[in-house]
C-alpha cells in the first residue's frame, strides 16, 4: 500500500479490525510484537483509569476542570506509538493516550489538571510540548519544529493533534499551507470526535470528511477508523515514515467523545442517549480486548486485577500532589513567556506593591 495513493476523496474509512475484534484487512496489520500489542492495550486501559479517577475526584471537589478522553484512546495511543523517542508530540488538551506513550508521568499529568503548572515542566528528553489550550495554535508550533529540524539537518518528525472543531480555525489552514509548501516533517492528526463542545461536526464544515482537506494543500490525507488501534497504528507508521522522508501528512481519526467536553459541560443539553448508544459497541478498548482474548494474548481473569492495580497507582500519584503547595501566584507572570515582557514586568511590580500595601494595612 502506497500512502500517496490513499485517496480521501473516495471517502472510504481505513479499517484493519472490526467492532468484534476480527481482523478484516490482514495485509495491513501493523508490524508489531505481541508485547507491543500488550503495551497498546495497557496504555489504553491506563488512560481510561486516569479519566475515571479524575472525573470522580472532580465531583468530590478534589480536581479542577478536566477534559476526559473516553472513547478516543485508540486514536491517541495508536498514532503516538508510531513515533520514535526523538520525534515530537504536540498536543491540544485531549491527548492523554499520546502523553502516556511519550512518557509524561501520570503524577505530572494530574498535577497539571490540578491547576499546578509545574506539571507542565517536561523532561527535555520527552520531546513533548505542554498542553495548548488556544485551539489550533499547536499546529503552527509543530510546523515550526519541523522547519527547525530540517535546518539542523535532523530527521525527527513532529506529530500534532487537533479536534474537528479546530479545523475551522485559521491556524489549521495556515499550518497546512506552510507545511505543504516547505515540505515539513509533520504528521497532522485530527481527532474527529464529532463535537466541538456542543457544536456537531456537520456544523464545522460541508466537507464529506476532514482528511480530504489535505488535497487543497498538496499533501496526502488518510481517513482512518479512530476506534481501531491497529488501523491507527498502521496509518500512523506510514504517515511518520512519509513525513520523515518526504513531507507532511494529514490523518483524520474518526472517533467519538463518549463523555462530556469537560467537567464544565453537560452533553445531555445537545445530544441524546440514543446518539451515544451505538458508539458503546465501537469502544476501542473493548475491540482490542476481544481480539486479544481470541488470540490468547490476554486472559479474562487478568483484566480486573490489572485495572485494580492501575487504580492504586493512579491514586498514589494523585495523593502525592494533592497537598503539595509548590506554586506561587507570581508564576502566572513569570511563565507566560520565556522572558517577561515589559507589560508583565509592570504587572508583577504592581502585584508586589499590592501585596506590600495589604501587608502594611494589616499591621
Ligand atoms: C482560540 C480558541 N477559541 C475558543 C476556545 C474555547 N474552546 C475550548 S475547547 C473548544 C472546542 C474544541 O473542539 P475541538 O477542536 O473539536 O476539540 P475537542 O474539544 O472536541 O477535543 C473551544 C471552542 C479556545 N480554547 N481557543
Amino acid at each position: 500500500m502506497q500512502i500517496d495513493k490513499w485517496n480521501p476523496l473516495e471517502n472510504e474509512m481505513f479499517q484493519v479490525m472490526n467492532e468484534q475484534g476480527e481482523i478484516v484487512d490482514p495485509d495491513n496489520m501493523p508490524e508489531i510484537t505481541e508485547e507491543d500489542i500488550r503495551t497498546l492495550y495497557t496504555t489504553m486501559q491506563k488512560s481510561r483509569v486516569i479519566d475515571e479517577i479524575a472525573l470522580s475526584l472532580q465531583r468530590q471537589g478534589r480536581m479542577l476542570t478536566y477534559a476526559p478522553n473516553i472513547g478516543q484512546e485508540a486514536a491517541q495511543v495508536g498514532s503516538a506509538f508510531a513515533l520514535r523517542k526523538t520525534d515530537w508530540g504536540v498536543s491540544a488538551f485531549r491527548e492523554l493516550g499520546m502523553w502516556l506513550i511519550k512518557g509524561w508521568p501520570v503524577e505530572k499529568i494530574l498535577q497539571y489538571w490540578y491547576g499546578n503548572e509545574w506539571g507542565s515542566h517536561m523532561d527535555e528528553d520527552n520531546r513533548l510540548l505542554p498542553v495548548s489550550v488556544p485551539i489550533a495554535s499547536q499546529y503552527q508550533h509543530a510546523v515550526g519544529i519541523g522547519m527547525a529540524t530540517r535546518l539542523r539537518e535532523e530527521d525527527d518528525v513532529a506529530m500534532a493533534y487537533i479536534g474537528d472543531g479546530g479545523t475551522s480555525q485559521g491556524d489549521f489552514h495556515e499550518a497546512l499551507n506552510f507545511a505543504g509548501v516547505y515540505k515539513t516533517p509533520t504528521v497532522f492528526v485530527i481527532q474527529n470526535n464529532q463535537y466541538a463542545i456542543s457544536v456537531p461536526r456537520k456544523m464545522q464544515t460541508a466537507s464529506e470528511n476532514l482528511a480530504m482537506k489535505a488535497i487543497a494543500y498538496g499533501i496526502p490525507g488518510i481517513y482512518v477508523d479512530g476506534n481501531d488501534v491497529f488501523a491507527m497504528l498502521t496509518a500512523s507508521q506510514k504517515a511518520v515514515s512519509y513525513a520523515r522522508e518526504t513531507g507532511p501528512v494529514l490523518l483524520e481519526a474518526y472517533t467519538y467523545r463518549m463523555g462530556a467536553h469537560t467537567t464544565s459541560d453537560d452533553p445531555t443539553k445537545y445530544r441524546t442517549d440514543d446518539d451515544v448508544e451505538p458508539w458503546k459497541e465501537k469502544d476501542p478498548i473493548l475491540r482490542l480486548e476481544r481480539y486479544m482474548l481470541a488470540e490468547g494474548l490476554l486472559k479474562e481473569d487478568e483484566i480486573e486485577p490489572m485495572i485494580e492495580k492501575m487504580k492504586e497507582e493512579v491514586m498514589d500519584a494523585y495523593r502525592s500532589i494533592e497537598n503539595s503547595s509548590d506554586t506561587e501566584l507570581e508564576d502566572i507572570f513569570k511563565y507566560q513567556y520565556a522572558e517577561m515582557t515589559p507589560q508583565l514586568t509592570e504587572q508583577l511590580e504592581e502585584y508586589r506593591a499590592f501585596l506590600e500595601g495589604a501587608e502594611s494595612n494589616g499591621k
